[in-house]
């Protein structure tokens, strides 16, 4: 099994997040993807290759125009008001409150996010382009008859919507993925969500439309971010109703009732007939993860691989959350391992 890595991922490198009332040092760090590189050399899954490059024609048809502007600019305008710091956003837009884009980079900060998690640095668009370029490539190889494939992305990107960043996510690199594939000839893609937070990003780009099923299993938005998007009854609307289908499981839920949840998912997804299916591979339901609350085990994973690979039909899997330092390499690789090893 093939799989797409850049090292531009190193550039984007916060310094902190706004957690539990304090600055705390950024859970999504270079190390995750440094680390699960390692462990895809280490399991020989196959090879590793660099990503082309794309341009942003592919990334415009799920983000909006103006919002990849801000991306590439923000960090410029952040340092001429002087400050070497990370950006990040202190308030936002609530029930009531105007939807016009500021002309001050706080304001605009704030009109393009939901979250004080998701810092910009002086790298980060690079970072974020790169990944971008990751997860098309990867969708290019799906598309040229490769059956499975892995973009280790980093930055991740559930959480990103059309036009507002979040949850250490700027562009959606499991969608941009998805709308490729269908701009080259599939006409059916399904979206399999696997990380522990709701990918509400994701969500939201395909909410109306029937020609991406998107599937999610996470923590139940009443106790767990990102809290205002992900319960069962988000069905899709207009010509997408029925096409969206959201498992929020509660904290500390088991091994058992996770694999309930994905046996319902996997049934609704080959009920579709996909042409592919593109996995946001989160591996923050393990039972260390340090901000998620599922019970996971690095042997469960390979399970996950398993169930997946059973489709049978062509796989993308996108790196999204994990932050387990320690295991997120081993947890990775034991599902793609077992999606290769059932596939091929
Ligand atoms: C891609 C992805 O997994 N994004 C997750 C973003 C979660 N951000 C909010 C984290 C809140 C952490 N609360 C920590 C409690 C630990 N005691
Ligand atoms: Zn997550």
């Amino acid at each position: 099994m093939l799989t797409v890595y850049s090292n531009d991922h190193r550039l984007h490198h916060g310094k902190g997040e706004l957690s539990e009332g304090e600055l705390k040092p950024c859970y999504e760090c270079p190390e995750r993807a440094d680390l699960v590189l390692a462990a895809v050399l280490r399991s020989k899954l196959g090879d590793v290759i660099a990503p082309d490059d794309f341009g942003l024609d592919p990334v415009r048809r799920v983000h909006n125009a103006r919002y990849v502007e801000f991306l590439q600019q923000a960090w410029d305008l952040w340092a001429a008001e002087g400050r070497d710091c990370d950006a990040l956003p202190i308030n936002w837009a609530v029930r009531g409150m105007r939807q016009i884009e500021p002309e001050h980079i706080d304001g605009k900060l704030s009109y393009f996010s939901f979250d004080a998690g998701t810092p910009i640095t002086a790298g980060t668009w690079t970072a974020v382009a790169a990944a971008a370029n990751v997860a098309l490539t990867g969708a290019a190889k799906v598309h040229g008859g490769d059956g499975c494939v892995f973009a280790l992305c980093r930055p991740p990107g559930h959480h990103a919507a059309a036009d507002y960043l979040g949850g250490y996510c700027f562009l959606n690199n499991a969608a941009i993925a998805s709308q490729y594939l269908l701009d080259h000839g599939a006409s059916r893609i399904a979206v399999l969500d696997i990380d522990y937070h709701h990918g509400n990003g994701t969500q939201s780009i395909f909410y109306e439309r029937n020609d991406v099923l998107f599937v999610s299993i996470h923590g139940d938005p009443l106790q767990e971010y990102p809290y205002f998007l992900g319960h069962a009854d988000e069905r899709g609307a207009g010509p997408g109703e029925g096409y969206n289908a959201n498992f929020p499981l509660r904290w500390q839920s088991s091994s058992s009732e996770w694999f309930n949840a994905l046996d319902a998912g996997l049934k609704l997804i080959a009920g579709y007939a996909p042409d592919s299916v593109v996995i946001s591979l989160g591996v923050d339901t393990y039972i260390d993860d340090p901000i998620s609350q599922f019970r996971l085990e690095s042997e469960d994973y390979f399970r996950v691989g398993s169930r997946i690979a059973g489709l049978d039909i062509p796989m993308l899997f996108v790196l999204e959350g994990g932050y387990a330092i320690d295991d997120i390499g081993t947890n990775a690789v034991n599902v793609l391992i077992s999606a290769a090893g059932t596939a091929d």
